[in-house]
């Protein structure tokens, strides 16, 4: 027999507003810790530009797009080298990163002669050195960062000396099945890149952001849910060729596998019950179904807000 209970609790639950999205809270570059400062917060030098929100962007024209939400220059640069390993912390209002389906990119700029923290964002001329999608489970890499785990990437080994912006984007793609749905998230961190490369993007590479994604991109209007063995379709411009050609250059992964089907990212069926709509103030991040699922997730009745955000997203019923 089904019990309304539960499901009264979980409504409820998730009639709160999500607290918060998301911002990078600090990166590492080689090992070496560089914090950001806090949202609204005037703080200390950082190489990370600081945002005012931790609000997705949600249109591809938005000039927010560039470096995330009012990105402010940042007064300091951090020392890197080609091939550094680079870990990028998200964080959120509740702790680790939640979101859970879409892709993560990284794309660099350079900054010309002067160092980053004189170089303004909208000249900025992107090319693409990372990305990910899904892992060989099938789950999203992105998932991977709700543990607390930062996101991590390498510069390519053999990238040319010189200033460059670090952008790293994830997207959250929980209701990109309709137009304005996807989330971006960005954020730009300050380098000066050492060493004695001679790796530089193709001019055919380099891209505005805002500028190289459309809303109808294949994988920015997308049902990510509706077949989870559909090859994903990044957006944006390919990898930069030369960072293919170093063997630490952090190049695409898993991106174009075919997953086996997770149980978790399957399709409930169709015997849905209906229940009254759970609405909340945000315009990008809310639940937008009206209906539940036959059956919750196992042991869905006490639990944080967060939990519940988290794991209801993986029921395509709770995107529109
Ligand atoms: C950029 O983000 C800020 C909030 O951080 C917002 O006030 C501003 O309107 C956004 N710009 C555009 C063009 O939407
Ligand atoms: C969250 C994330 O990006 N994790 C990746 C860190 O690097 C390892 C090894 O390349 C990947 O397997 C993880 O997916
Ligand atoms: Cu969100």
């Amino acid at each position: 027999m089904y019990s309304f209970a539960p499901i009264a609790f979980s409504i409820a639950a998730l009639v709160l507003p999500v607290a918060g999205h998301g911002w990078v809270g600090s990166i590492t570059v080689a090992g070496k810790l560089y914090p950001g400062n806090g949202l609204g917060t005037t703080g200390g030098p950082s190489v990370i530009r600081q945002v005012d929100t931790n609000s997705p962007v949600i249109s591809v024209s938005d000039p927010n797009l560039t470096c995330g939400p009012n990105a402010q220059l940042a007064q300091d640069v951090a020392a890197a080298n080609p091939g550094d390993a680079i870990d990028v912390d998200w964080v959120s209002t509740e702790g680790p990163w939640f979101h859970n389906v879409g892709p993560m990119l990284t794309y660099l700029a350079s900054c010309g002669s002067e160092p980053c923290s004189q170089f303004p964002g909208p000249q900025a001329m992107w090319f693409k050195i990372q990305q990910s999608g899904r892992d060989s489970s099938g789950k999203w890499v992105q998932a991977q960062l709700n543990s607390g785990a930062p996101a991590n990437l390498s510069l390519p080994s053999n990238l040319a000396a010189g200033n460059y912006l670090l952008r790293h984007e994830i997207i959250a793609l929980q209701n990109a099945v309709s137009q304005g749905g996807a989330e971006f998230y960005a954020s730009c961190s300050q380098l000066t890149v050492g060493g004695s490369g001679s790796g530089v993007p193709a001019t055919g590479e380099l891209v505005k952001l805002p500028g190289a994604y459309s809303a109808t991109d294949p994988g920015i209007l997308v049902d990510v849910y509706a077949n989870p063995n559909a090859p994903y379709t990044f957006p944006g411009p390919p990898i930069a060729a030369f960072v293919s050609s170093g063997a630490s250059g952090g190049a695409s992964s898993g991106g174009v596998m075919v997953p086996p089907v997770s149980p978790s990212m399957s399709r409930p069926t169709a015997t849905s019950t209906t229940a009254a709509a759970p609405s909340t103030p945000s315009a990008s991040c809310r639940l937008r179904r009206n209906i539940l699922p036959a059956s919750l997730p196992s042991g869905s009745s006490p639990g944080t807000v967060k939990r519940l955000h988290r794991t209801l997203r993986n029921f395509p019923i709770f995107r529109k």
